[in-house]
């Protein structure tokens, strides 16, 4: 069975580039480990307000130490943080990250994930420049999805603490899931009408509140993800650097596509780190549904 490393080189990346995706997936396992002793939610809020929880914190020092040690990063860009973390100014690559997406999922044991996303040069940039994206899953098995711009692939770490393939060419079917975060009194007008169009072309709702592992739901059975605009939350929830870019870059990888509603996400170029965006990501034939709708 093909490794991850074996499928890098076969994908043709710098070795430098597998070098860092190996690294921080390997980081799985210490952040699994960890789950059991940072269960609650810790005194201090993120950049955009929310409470964060102990795993947030935790996962987001241990990376980052993690990649100031590697010497292969000369920016991080985090959920967790309020600004960028400058590292080696001459290292090649960028990181942005979630560190611990879904992290209020925690206490019930719900699957989470690490997001990242690997530019070269500076963090700031549009998503469809990124050289890489993966996230790990922290569900029943430990995954990585990722994407070195050659379509979608997924491994699975076995008990020797290798990734090995699952799944390769992963491609996004049309479906019929739908997962939408938000209030549903507070929907706009334009995503209540595309929530109800598609359940009366028989979507079926399923939605946990981790947007990792919801969207790795919708790349295997096809449909969308949305976390929309509200009058509240103009932009919606999620962040554009460190959740919509990577995942949105996996999603056009693996044939599906990435919107705010309007047009592509990943042709916006982040004004600041932390800028939110309302989010549409799955199959093609559902993010040509919401573009179409006035
Ligand atoms: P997080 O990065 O702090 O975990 O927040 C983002 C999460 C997403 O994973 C999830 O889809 C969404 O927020 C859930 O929000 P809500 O509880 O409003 O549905
Ligand atoms: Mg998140």
């Amino acid at each position: 069975m093909t490794t991850l490393q074996e499928y890098l080189k076969e994908c043709g990346a710098a070795d430098s580039l597998s070098a860092l995706i190996l690294l921080i997936a390997e980081q799985a396992v210490p952040i699994r480990e960890a789950f059991i002793s940072n269960q609650n939610y810790a005194d201090s809020k993120n950049s955009s307000g929310e409470t964060q929880a102990e795993m947030d914190t935790w996962s987001d020092t241990h990376i980052t130490n993690t990649l100031a040690a590697s010497g292969l990063v000369r920016e991080v860009a985090s959920e967790e943080r309020d600004e960028i973390v400058h590292l080696v100014e001459s290292a090649p690559y960028s990181v942005v990250m979630d560190p611990l997406d879904g992290s209020s999922l925690i206490k019930v044991n719900l699957c989470v994930g690490t997001i990242v996303g690997i530019y070269e040069g500076s963090s700031l940039q549009a998503g469809k420049n990124l050289k890489a994206a993966f996230y790990m899953l922290y569900g029943p098995m430990t995954t990585v999805t990722v994407s070195v711009g050659k379509g979608v692939a997924i491994f699975a770490l076995d008990k020797d603490g290798v990734y090995k393939m699952l799944k390769n060419n992963v491609r996004i079917p049309e479906g019929n899931l739908y997962g939408s975060g938000g209030i549903r009194t507070e929907w706009l007008e334009k995503h209540a009408k595309f929530i109800s169009r598609i359940e009366n072309e028989g979507a079926k709702n399923r939605y946990s509140g981790s947007f990792v592992a919801d969207f790795h739901q919708i790349l295997t059975y096809g449909g969308v993800y949305a976390y929309p605009p509200s009058e509240k939350q103009p932009n919606g929830k999620l962040r554009l650097v460190f959740e919509a870019n990577p995942i949105g870059f996996l999603a056009a990888q693996a044939g599906g596509a990435i919107s705010n509603g309007v047009s592509s996400t990943l042709e916006i170029v982040p004004e600041k780190i932390h800028q939110r965006t309302p989010i549409y990501v799955g199959s093609r034939g559902m993010i040509s549904k919401i573009e179409s709708i006035e």
